[in-house]
């Protein structure tokens, strides 16, 4: 049987703009690690009733979105000073499921029902389509995630002394679907389609709604995934601390998020400070030029026109 490399490597191919190929997998382009540990995912990983999985492409709010759940999940375990988050990134408080979890499903602590992935929602494992598990969802509006996307990989190469490719050369690409776990639109559309189909499954969530009303999202998302807050906690004001906790202002300060690593020892190697950035909506307006801002709102009306979705 042909290893998962050498399936990969008969895959349609494109230069990436950070440098490495990029593979056309399932409709979705991914570098050969990810896509190797999605396969490994999909022969491997079985999913249980209380997972509750994290779904979204690169740079949509996932690490926000990890926090506000894990802090949600855990309110009853830790107090005040003693959550994980204070001392850990959230990436490494929820598994990967690609990375993490490629090899095994056991490799979590079995208290923690959390994980999360970018794979698109065609190419979840069976077991988490099948099981009555949950899924949340994150999306944000293309031109934030491709900047957002943009200095991400920026930083990346410059920390290993790589010159970043020019903005527009990445905004080509993304354009044309070329961009991490993208296109992009395909990505939100699948997950938005399954949410209509199974609205007691999928939550559907958007960046921008959540930055406007947190505390109102984050209750949302506690009855979603089963940890409702009770009349008592409401009274107490517990939403408003996990909202305060899981704030920009708040993690980006953290010690361990100003200089602490994630992955640390392996190639994957990344600066935890890295995924804060700003944090805000509309930053776009600072990168993108009017015509390229025009270019892709004329293809998200495009792609999303008769879904119901806008972005
Ligand atoms: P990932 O796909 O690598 O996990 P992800 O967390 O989805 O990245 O996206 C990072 C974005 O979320 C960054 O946006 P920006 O580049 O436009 O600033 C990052 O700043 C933002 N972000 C990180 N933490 C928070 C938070 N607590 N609240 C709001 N936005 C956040």
């Amino acid at each position: 049987m042909a290893s998962f490399k050498e399936i990969i490597s008969t895959l349609p191919r494109r230069k990436s703009w950070y440098g490495d190929d990029t593979f056309l997998y399932q409709g979705f382009w991914c570098d050969t690690f990810f896509i190797e540990g999605l396969m490994r995912a999909q022969q491997n990983f079985r999913s249980q009733p209380p997972d509750i999985v994290i779904c979204s492409a690169m740079k949509t709010g996932t690490t926000w979105l990890k926090s506000l759940t894990f802090a949600i999940v855990t309110r009853s375990t830790f107090d005040d000073s003693t959550n994980p988050l204070f001392n850990n990134l959230s990436h490494d408080c929820v598994p990967l499921l690609e990375v993490d979890l490629a090899q095994s499903s056991t490799n979590r602590d079995p208290k923690n029902p959390l994980l999360a992935t970018h794979a698109p929602h065609c190419s979840l494992p069976r077991s988490i389509i099948d099981s009555s598990c949950k899924i949340v969802y994150i999306c944000r509006d293309p031109k934030d995630s491709l900047v957002s996307l943009y200095h991400f990989f920026a930083r990346y190469l410059a920390s290993k002394d790589m010159k970043p490719p020019a903005l527009e050369e990445a905004f080509e690409l993304f354009c044309q679907g070329v961009s991490s776990y993208g296109p992009y639109w395909d990505h939100v559309l699948g997950f938005w389609k399954a949410s209509l189909d199974r609205p007691d499954k999928i939550l559907f969530l958007k960046y921008e709604e959540m930055i406007e009303d947190t505390i109102l999202y984050v209750k949302k998302i506690a009855d979603f995934i089963g940890y409702p807050f009770s009349f008592e906690e409401l009274e107490k004001g517990s939403v408003e601390k996990i909202v305060n906790m899981c704030s920009f202002e708040n993690l980006s300060n953290l010690e361990v998020n100003k200089s602490g690593k994630h992955r640390e020892g392996t190639p994957a190697v990344i600066e935890n400070k890295m995924y804060f950035r700003k944090g805000k909506v509309g930053d776009w307006e600072n990168y993108l030029t009017p015509e390229m801002a025009a270019r892709l709102d004329s293809i998200t009306l495009q792609k999303l026109n008769g879904s119901g979705l806008t972005l």
